[in-house]
This record gives C-alpha cells, sequence and structure tokens, in this order.
C-alpha cells in the first residue's frame, strides 16, 4: 500500500482537528503517489508547482488542478492508473451516458477502504452482525451490488445478493427470509412495494444510485412501513459509500470524509480520495448539484440529498429547472410513477409530465407546476400502471425528444 493509512472504522470519536490533520496526511501520501506516475494528473500537478507532497497543504487544495469525466474518457481505459497492473483486483464503472463507459481500477486496498465506508453506511443504519440484508442493486460492472455486499460481509451481516430483477422471486424471498434491511434504489422499492402482500420485517431501506426527493421518501416510508435512507456514491470515487443518512442524520448525510475529501465549485460537488490506490482523482468534478453542511454527532462533514446534476438541469425558455423540483410537484398529486419529456423537435422546448392518477387531477397538476417552476408544462395523464418500471438498473425519469415517435404512446 503506497498512499494512506491502513482503514479504521473509528472515526466517531475523533477530534475535527485530528480529523483534518489525518486528512492532510493522507492528501500529501496521495499526491507523491500520483507524482511518482507520469500521467496526466502527475503533469498538472507540475505544472502548479507541486513537486512533492508536503509542498501542499490541506486549506490550498482549491488551488490544486481539477479532473473531470472527459479526462476519463480522454484517458479510457486504464491511462489514469497510479498502481501497477498487477496490484488490480477488480473493476468497477458506469456504462455511461452516450454509451461511453467510465472504468475504475480497484487495488486490494480500494476493496478494503469501500468494505469500511460501507459497514459504516449499513451500521448507521441500524444494521448488525444479526441483520439480514436483501441486497437488490445490480451486480456486475455496477458498484450498488457488489459495494453493499462487501459492507455486509465486512460488518458480518447476512448479504442476500439478489442483484436486479426478477421481481416474484425477491417478493418471495423477503417474505421467506425476514430481511430487516432492503438495499435497492428508491425506484425499485417502490415496484417491490406493489407486489409485498405485506411487510413485516424490513425495518430500513438504504436507497440511491438515482434522484429523489423527501416526497418520494414519504411515499416509500408510507408504502413499505420502513425508514428510507438515503446513500449516495459514484464509480469513479469508490461506489456507494461515499456519503449516507444515518438514522440521526436528520435528513443530512454523513460524508465519509476521512477517505474522500468534499469541496464544491460553484455548487458541484467536487471529491479527492485520499487512501485509494487503483486510480486516486484530485478534485474529481462530479457533475452532482449539493450543499456541504459543518458535522453534529461527530467530526464528518454533512451533505444534502442531492439537487440534480448539472447536465440533467433543463433549461426551458430560459428557466433552469431540475427534474428533482418536478417530481417533488407530482407526488403530492399522483402515483410515484412518472416521466419527464423534454420536447425539442421546434426550437421552442416544451415540457410534458406523463403521470398516473385520475384526469381530474390535470389541471390543478398543471398550476401547481406552474407556481414552483414558473413555466407551464402539458400534463397527460395515464391509467395506474401505465408508466412503464425500471426492473433493473436506474430509472429513466426524463427522455429527450428531438424528432420521430415520442417516447410514450398518447403524447403528441
Ligand atoms: O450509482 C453508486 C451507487 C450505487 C450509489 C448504489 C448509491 C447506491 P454510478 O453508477 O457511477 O455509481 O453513478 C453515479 O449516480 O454521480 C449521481 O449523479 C447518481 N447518484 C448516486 N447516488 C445518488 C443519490 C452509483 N443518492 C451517479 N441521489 C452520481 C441522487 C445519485 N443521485
Amino acid at each position: 500500500m503506497t498512499a494512506g493509512a491502513p482503514p479504521s472504522t473509528k472515526i466517531g470519536d475523533m477530534a475535527p482537528e485530528a480529523l483534518r490533520e489525518l486528512q492532510e496526511q493522507r492528501l500529501r501520501a496521495m499526491i507523491d503517489l500520483l507524482l511518482s506516475t507520469d500521467n496526466l494528473q502527475a503533469r498538472r500537478l507540475r505544472e502548479v508547482g507541486v513537486t512533492r507532497g508536503t509542498d501542499v497543504r490541506l486549506d490550498e487544495i482549491g488551488g490544486l488542478p481539477t479532473i473531470s469525466k472527459q479526462d476519463l474518457w480522454d484517458h479510457y481505459p486504464f491511462g489514469l492508473r497510479a498502481a501497477a497492473e498487477e496490484d488490480i483486483v477488480c473493476v468497477h464503472g458506469s456504462s455511461g451516458t452516450g454509451g461511453r463507459p467510465t472504468l475504475i481500477p480497484y487495488t486490494a486496498n480500494d476493496v478494503e477502504v469501500w468494505s469500511e465506508v460501507m459497514a459504516r453506511a449499513l451500521e448507521g443504519a441500524g444494521a448488525t452482525r444479526k441483520s439480514t440484508v436483501h441486497n437488490a442493486y445490480g451486480y456486475g460492472l455496477f458498484t450498488g451490488g457488489l459495494g453493499v455486499h462487501h459492507g455486509g460481509l465486512r460488518l458480518g451481516a447476512t448479504v442476500i445478493p439478489m442483484s436486479g430483477g426478477m421481481t416474484e422471486r425477491q417478493v418471495r424471498l423477503i417474505e421467506d427470509l425476514k430481511p430487516d434491511v432492503l438495499c435497492c434504489t428508491p425506484s425499485y422499492a417502490l415496484r417491490l412495494a406493489e407486489d409485498l402482500d405485506q411487510n413485516n420485517s424490513v425495518k430500513v431501506g438504504i436507497f440511491g444510485a438515482e434522484p429523489w426527493t423527501d416526497e418520494m421518501r414519504r411515499e416509500i416510508e408510507q408504502r413499505l412501513g420502513i425508514r428510507a435512507l438515503d446513500i449516495y456514491g459514484l464509480s469513479e470515487i469508490i461506489g456507494p459509500g461515499v456519503a449516507c443518512e444515518s438514522l440521526d442524520s436528520e435528513g443530512l448525510l454523513n460524508i465519509a470524509e476521512d477517505h474522500f475529501y468534499p469541496e464544491t465549485l460553484d455548487g458541484e460537488l467536487v471529491f479527492t480520495t485520499l487512501t485509494k490506490t487503483g486510480m486516486p482523482l484530485l478534485r474529481y468534478r462530479t457533475g452532482d448539484v449539493a450543499t456541504l453542511h459543518e458535522p453534529r454527532n461527530g467530526p464528518l462533514r454533512r451533505m444534502s440529498k442531492l439537487k440534480g446534476r448539472k447536465d440533467d438541469m433543463l433549461v426551458i425558455r430560459g428557466v433552469n429547472v431540475f427534474p428533482t423540483e418536478i417530481e417533488a410537484v407530482v407526488l403530492e398529486l399522483a402515483s410515484p410513477h412518472y416521466l419527464i419529456v423534454e420536447d425539442r423537435r421546434t426550437t421552442t422546448a416544451q415540457l410534458h409530465v406523463v403521470v398516473e392518477s385520475t384526469e381530474d387531477v390535470r389541471s390543478r397538476l398543471t398550476e401547481k407546476l406552474k407556481e414552483r417552476l414558473g413555466i407551464t408544462c402539458r400534463v397527460l395523464v395515464l391509467e395506474p400502471g401505465k408508466v412503464p418500471r425500471t426492473e433493473v438498473g436506474k430509472a429513466q425519469r426524463l427522455a429527450r425528444w428531438t424528432q420521430g415517435q415520442a417516447p410514450i404512446n398518447g403524447l403528441t
């Protein structure tokens, strides 16, 4: 292991100053590791005059170069790897927008870090060695399934490695094995709720990987009779476990900032991996929009629920709209299964909002959307069950319509 110190799970009682010191020490080791390679990040560091880790102080991190998804694509697949090829033990990633994949090589050290932060996330949700974790995140290149899996094993809980899809079988195993913890995307939690007659075992759900609002949280909590917590992460940084709500975190997500140092730049989250060795990233621009908050009950700073992604922000006739704002309004009047269609067939963009409800909510919903967003959306109401559900992977709640057939029947 070249950068950072061996992981430890005890962070809760560390003093904030001790945490800053640990972060600085880890940042310096990480920079030394980057400089030992000849890749893009080393070159950019030298350009700003950094020749060794001790040249930098944590409070000056804002002056160091950033790195973006475009840089990852430009150096696809492993041009930013810092470890020797033989030290890589697995690869994860995302298939990405426009079919361009992002691949991340992990060392054994990185898998350790991941297990630790995920065990912490599960523990914060009240899971123990006695817990049974029903894990319906997809297993594979996607980090959701294996991330929860590693954390569950580290905690000593029993993990049911369901992966996504085959809802009937999932429901059967929930009824038979009586898990107390459910892990999946929030949209899939709702899908499960449609088929589960009664949930009398699951107490808490750890949901993430896609945007969801507090309104959606209430809906899930009500339908399943559980506490629903938000978990955030991205493959580039580690996968799930970068930040997670705990039972007492008051709607904010505790950031595992002993491993992932957070900043915001114009509202965008930026993370530096402090302990990873496979493909450490200095000041990675995530594209995700959230706010950072001071610690409470421990040394870790917290972040808000994601407001959206920079590239998901819709600009409709000059007005900026995040899909999550639309979700918040939709859930007041209709079922949580909806689709937003950004209609760009002509130069004046239009938003269609497709919901499941009864026809009489159409005008009220149009009004409420206008009130909240400042623009008039066209609302299409379908019968219950008519908006497609996502059984595997992340829900697609936003469709772009530039020409040809409508993305969903009934739109004109
Ligand atoms: O989605 C990792 C993950 C798995 C997180 C399971 C939570 C649970 P990627 O596939 O690389 O990794 O996608 C990362 O998904 O940049 C966000 O835009 C979005 N995202 C992840 N978690 C949340 C969340 C995983 N809780 C991208 N709320 C990120 C909203 C989220 N968006």
